[in-house]
């Protein structure tokens, strides 16, 4: 491999890695890297041939890749630059036609960029964004996107909310293919089950663009794993923290002309933490309270969590790519507080198997086949809190679920800017819960043997339709079907509650986006999109039954799916030190589905409760703004704020239990105002994090108001060849506060509002090859 480095601007450098992967005669093509080595997306290429003519310029893409066709007789000359990133570009610098290049950008270490964004991109946290913030899992780093929030329930695991929608109603993926948990209260969200060190980037597509392509009602969240750059690369992670956070990982990769193999290991643990007050988690409840903990103290593991992964890439023939991949993680005891149980087990298997091909001319211009498979086993358990005390086996209430989803895609990329797929998964689904009482054992299958099983076709179209114009559209038909193993579901509970006892369904319906992106100059950008999108009940909201004292916990067979019209303004603006986006959206969900209190509908023998938490659909306005501005002050300064709102309310409709127009688990409006010094090696950030007193709260599932919060973080670090370190405090001021969504509604809710952490300090040193 031949190094050339280029003496470049003062901030900017390129540096050229000629490698012996095989490319197409004719054309240039390669990928720009920063100097961690991380892919830049939106950066600019300058191409010009050393024989004259007029240079042009193209932009990477998402894996900071880039291919251009060059005019015959032409040595090409490249140049590659980011916008926002004052210095000007690198100096040009010479490459042969045929030839893979790296450029590798020069960034000024931890670079912050002010984002080129156009509205068919989607809002991104890179890998250097996940390991700056700390976070402690894709919920924390994705909540710095704004119209993201998270969900906490204890130490790790948060979940996320996007736009006011969480759980089914936002796609969760892996490269693109589906990932669900095991939990029925959701002590495994998704993102869980992916260690952040297997991660490039994570894409976030807050409107309907993308659930075209994979269904789902609101957003898309996809985590994308790593691509191994040419050569063999090594990296070594630790990170110490306060209340006993530590993680450790490792990666290593190696990529030729004929494929590439990745392997790593992670491993992340932390105590109880406490909050501003200096109160640990487990004193949350009140001492009589049955789900606080028998232990108060906060002097013990919160969660210890193990991934390990392992991924080939074979190159069978010019274009082609095989590719395989497999992950296992491994927990054992997880504390949720905001629970009435503890996770004592966790174990996830993933595995994915694809194809795909790409060609440069053509009608087909790419296909791609995927095969995949997410396993997990969970276990949850009382043991640690009160209520066990009496109980023989020593708990009281334990479930056992098993979960699976099988996932299969194909994707056709045609000339013209069509796009096609068929799209298809089969999800299971399986819980047991055991309950102690004075009765005895009672053994009940609360999600008996479920399945969700879905098939869909899509098509996608984008084209300009003038210069500044462009369209873009997509349609999807979706069929799916569930079902719960009759001879397992607690059909009297169905029967009493929604007078039924059907234990299958089909629903089969379409979904699309249309929309327009209009650039009357190059600094503006201006997008409208119209859609509308669709999901099938879960398995749980159809499903569940469990009989506890005073009310019970059902599913409504009945339920039909949620059907969203949504309409997207979108804003940006791009030009010299200042960048900015706006974006606002109106949505009309019908029949949204929420959780609801319901009575006994008939007498039903064995059911004795008057009263059940149960699902029901509900016709719900949505309706929201994000905004986000970056100024580059220089001098290595930059400011950026980011803020958002989300509203969401219904009619009235007393008879079926609906007595509060505000809809429940709404985020209160946030934002953040980050303050970013860059200079050689060094970096320094000052950052405020504030929410407001969310008050719009759902009085009928009995939510309280949450007050309002700022907290300060700080940062500093240094970046040199091979080693790197990171430092700060984050709520520096160390106050008490919660987020709105920090308390379980229901079922097994503890009651408890689990606050943020108080003052933590984290340090963290990267070595890498
Ligand atoms: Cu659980």
């Amino acid at each position: 491999m031949k190094v050339i480095r280029l003496s470049g601007g003062a901030l900017v450098a390129a540096l050229l890695v000629i490698s012996p992967l095989a490319a197409a005669g004719g054309g240039v093509s390669g990928r720009v890297v920063d100097r961690s080595g991380d892919p830049v997306p939106g950066a600019t290429v300058r191409i010009e041939c050393v024989e004259g003519g007029t240079p042009f310029q193209l932009v990477t893409d998402e894996r900071g890749r880039f291919h251009a066709q060059l005019p015959e007789e032409c040595t090409p000359r490249l140049a590659a630059s980011l916008a926002g990133v004052a210095g000007g570009g690198a100096a040009p610098l010479d490459a042969v036609p045929g030839q893979e290049v790296e450029l590798r950008l020069d960034l000024d270490l931890f670079a912050d960029r002010i984002e080129v964004r156009s509205a068919l991109a989607r809002d991104q946290v890179s890998a250097r964004e996940i390991r700056e913030s700390f976070a402690r899992d894709a919920g924390d780093a994705v909540a710095r996107i704004p119209g993201v929030a998270r969900l906490r329930k204890g130490g790790l695991a948060g979940d996320l909310v996007l736009r006011g929608l969480k759980g089914d109603n936002i796609a969760v993926l892996v490269d693109g293919q589906r990932l669900h948990g095991a939990c029925p209260n959701r002590m495994d969200p998704p993102a869980f089950h992916v260690d952040f060190a297997e991660l490039e980037r994570i894409d976030v597509a807050k409107g309907l663009a993308e659930t075209t392509v994979r269904g789902g009602l609101g957003g898309t969240v996809n985590l994308v794993t790593r691509e191994p750059a040419p050569g063999f690369h090594a990296e070594l992670q630790a990170t110490g923290g306060a209340f006993g956070y530590q993680t450790e990982t490792a990666n290593a990769s190696w990529a030729g002309a004929r494929g590439s193999v990745r392997a790593g290991l992670a491993k992340r643990r932390g105590d109880v933490y406490e909050d501003g007050d200096g109160v640990p988690f487990t004193a949350l409840l009140p001492a009589g309270n049955p789900a606080a903990y028998r232990d108060r103290g906060g002097d013990r593991t919160a969660f210890d969590v193990e991934t390990g992964w392992v991924h080939f890439a074979l190159v069978p023939a010019a274009g082609q790519r095989l590719e395989l991949a497999f992950t296992r993680q491994d927990a054992d005891l997880q504390l949720y507080p905001y629970l009435a149980m503890d996770a004592t087990l966790d174990r996830a298997d993933r595995a994915r198997a694809s194809w795909s091909l790409q060609r440069a001319d053509g009608l087909l211009r790419s296909l791609a086949v995927s095969v995949s498979r997410v396993a997990v086993d969970h276990d949850m358990d009382d043991h640690l809190r009160l209520s066990s005390a009496a109980a023989a086996p020593g708990w009281s209430m334990r479930t056992e679920t098993e979960a699976s989803v099988w996932d299969e895609q194909l994707e056709a990329r045609f000339r013209g800017g069509w796009t096609a797929g068929v799209d298809a998964y089969q999800r299971g689904w399986d819980a047991t819960t055991r309950m102690v009482g004075a009765g005895g054992m009672r053994v009940m299958r609360s999600l008996p043997d479920t399945s969700l099983d879905m098939l869909a076709i899509w098509a996608r179209h984008e084209r300009p339709l003038t210069p500044a114009l462009r369209l873009r559209a997509g349609a999807r038909v979706e069929s799916a079907a569930g079902s719960a193993d009759p001879s397992l579901a607690d059909t009297a509970l169905y029967l009493a509650y929604h007078g039924t006892t059907a234990t299958s369904h089909r629903d089969t319906y379409a979904s699309g986006h249309l929309g327009l992106v209009w650039q009357p100059v190059p600094a503006w950008e201006l997008s409208a999109t119209l859609g509308r999108a669709v999901r099938p009940p879960g398995p749980e909201e159809r499903y569940f039954a469990l009989r506890r004292m005073g009310t019970d916990w059902v599913g409504d067979p009945g339920l039909d799916p949620a059907v969203n019209h949504q309409l997207e303004l979108g804003l940006r603006f791009q030009g010299g030190r200042i960048a900015g986006n706006l974006d606002a959206w109106y949505s009309e969900v019908d029949g949204y589905i929420t959780v609801v209190e319901v009575a006994r509908q008939q007498p039903v023998p064995g059911v004795m409760n008057p009263r059940a938490r149960s699902w029901a659909n509900q016709d719900v306005r949505m309706w929201g703004a994000e905004a986000s501005v970056t100024l580059d002050l220089g001098a290595g300064l930059a400011l950026a704020a980011t803020g958002s709102f989300t509203r969401g309310e219904r009619d009235l409709d007393p008879t079926r239990g609906i007595v509060d127009r505000d809809l429940a688990e709404m985020p209160a409006a946030s934002g953040r105002l980050t303050l970013r010094w860059e200079r050689a090696a060094w970096l320094a950030e000052a950052e405020g994090v504030a929410a407001a007193r969310q008050e719009r709260v759902d009085a009928s599932l009995l939510e309280e108001a949450t007050p309002g919060w700022a907290v300060a973080n700080l940062r500093g670090g240094w970046q040199g060849a091979r080693f790197s370190l990171l430092a700060g405090v984050d709520n520096l001021f160390d106050r008490q506060y919660r987020e709105h969504l920090s308390y379980q509604r229901d079922p097994f809710r503890s009651g408890a509002r689990v606050p943020e952490p108080g003052r933590a300090w984290t340090v963290s040193v990267r070595w890498r090859v």
